[in-house]
């Protein structure tokens, strides 16, 4: 059965991988290269096929600003089957912007660190990927650089994201509250997404507003960072990007380790990290919720609300153990009923929650791949193992979907698979949890 259904994974993932050397998330909906779906790829191919692996995220890295950016999507390829394109979002605005790839000018959860990791883990030869990884490790270190440097206004070691896009989490309800202090314009576009799923599966009119007016701001100012810290409406400090970077800084420094020398980048990460737990630890967990949240670091409010992000900082080693059995106990009582699959992506105990709506409470397989290695980090083996069964299950009854419905009765139809179909991260998470 398992072998089954890895053979699907790998016809998916290769079905997907581009002759440009990238794979898109799903044909169709998602025409191009993102950062943080390649790195999920890589992991699922160096299963397999390690020269996609290493393909997948050279090509990431070739993209990388000589300021040390990696943006969130590389338009390889002329297609206007995805709005907003290359023409819309206008990388060569920003004087350090990559002359060879048009680009966004937003960024990604920092992923590519731990990826590395991951594929010296799983690969067979570890002397040719160990060359591999001295080959690219500086790029992915300057990238942290580049968010040490410009994305932490007031030092404390937790970097910010000024668009919901950067997050991965797009309409999480948790940007409810940060739409409700804007007013954009009605703009007249042309929707790509809803032509591939059913609009009631995707975010709305009104949020691509939001979502569009944000990024016109920051062309007005050329993608400036200073001046996005200065202005832009959105500017969230996220628990999961910020785990993200804290499990990346300790892969990096695992890596240079393993090379030898490095000792100034040693020593740099060192310094980062410990900020950068102690900063999601003071200021991110909330006591009374139980778990980790956002920050609105514009209005200068924390966002009260439960999402699978409030769970992520398990997987960088943020939490005490303590602390991790608070944050895992959050997590069952009110994500994790009999009735329910792990991990719904918001608060199904929430009014926002919509079981079918993208980012606002269907499982996704990354969060729950994040998820199963933070709960086995810290030995809750059987939750781990739950949502490990839960995912394949899920896979396995209805296919490799973008997302899928918690309830496990829906009381309507029995259909839990929605968004993109043969998507690639699902299919590559599964080959590493399965393997
Ligand atoms: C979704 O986001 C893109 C914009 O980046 C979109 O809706 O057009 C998100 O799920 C994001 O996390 C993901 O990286 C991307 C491609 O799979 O799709």
């Amino acid at each position: 059965m398992s072998e089954n259904l890895i053979n699907r994974a790998i016809d998916i993932l290769d079905a997907n991988f581009q002759d440009g050397g990238f794979t898109i998330p799903s044909k169709g909906l998602y025409p191009f290269q993102w950062k943080w779906d390649s790195g999920f790829i890589a992991i699922g191919f160096a299963h397999y096929d390690i020269i996609k692996a290493k393909t997948e995220i050279k090509t990431l890295l070739e993209a990388q600003w000589d300021n040390g950016f990696i943006p969130h999507i590389v338009f390889h390829t002329e297609d206007d089957s995805y709005f907003p394109g290359a023409d819309f979002h206008r990388s060569d605005l920003h004087s350090k912007s990559s002359k060879k790839y048009r680009s966004t000018g937003m960024t990604q959860p920092p992923v590519t660190g731990f990826v590395l990791q991951e594929m010296y883990r799983t690969a067979e030869n570890k002397e040719d990927m160990l060359h591999f990884i001295k080959e690219h490790i500086d790029k992915v270190y300057q990238n942290h650089i580049y968010f040490y440097e410009n994305r932490d206004p007031h030092n404390e070691g937790l970097v910010y994201i000024y668009h919901n896009w950067e997050s991965g989490t797009d309409n999480s309800p948790v940007w409810d509250d940060i739409w409700k202090t804007m007013s954009p314009p009605e703009y007249t576009f042309e929707r790509k997404d809803t032509t591939h799923v059913d609009a009631s599966q995707r975010p709305s009119k009104r949020e691509y507003d939001h979502y569009l007016h944000i990024i016109e701001i920051a062309k007005e100012h050329h993608y400036d960072d200073a001046k996005i810290a200065e202005l832009s409406p959105f500017l969230v400090q996220d628990p999961l990007f910020n785990a993200i970077l804290i499990k990346s800084n300790e892969a990096l420094l695992g890596l240079y380790e393993l090379i030898g020398g490095h000792e100034t980048e040693k020593e740099q990460l060192q310094r980062w990290q410990e900020k950068s737990i102690s900063g999601v630890n003071s200021k991110l967990f909330d006591g009374e919720l139980g778990a980790y949240v956002h920050y609105d670091l514009r209005n200068n409010i924390p966002i009260r609300h439960l999402s699978s992000s409030s769970f992520s900082p398990l997987f960088a080693g943020i939490p005490n153990q303590e602390r991790a059995k608070v944050v895992v106990q959050t997590m069952l009582d009110r994500f994790g009923g009999d009735d329910k699959y792990l991990c719904a992506s918001f608060d199904p105990t929430n009014e926002r929650f919509n079981p079918r709506k993208y980012w606002r409470g269907p499982v996704w397989i990354n969060m729950n791949w994040l998820l199963y290695y933070g709960l086995k980090r810290y030995g809750f083996m059987e939750t781990a193992q739950r949502i490990k069964d839960d995912s394949i299950e899920l896979i396995e009854r209805d296919g490799f979907y973008e997302y899928f419905d918690c309830r496990k009765d829906t009381g309507e139809e029995n259909r839990k698979g929605y968004g993109g179909g043969n998507f690639s991260w699902s299919a590559a998470l599964l080959i590493d949890l399965l393997k």
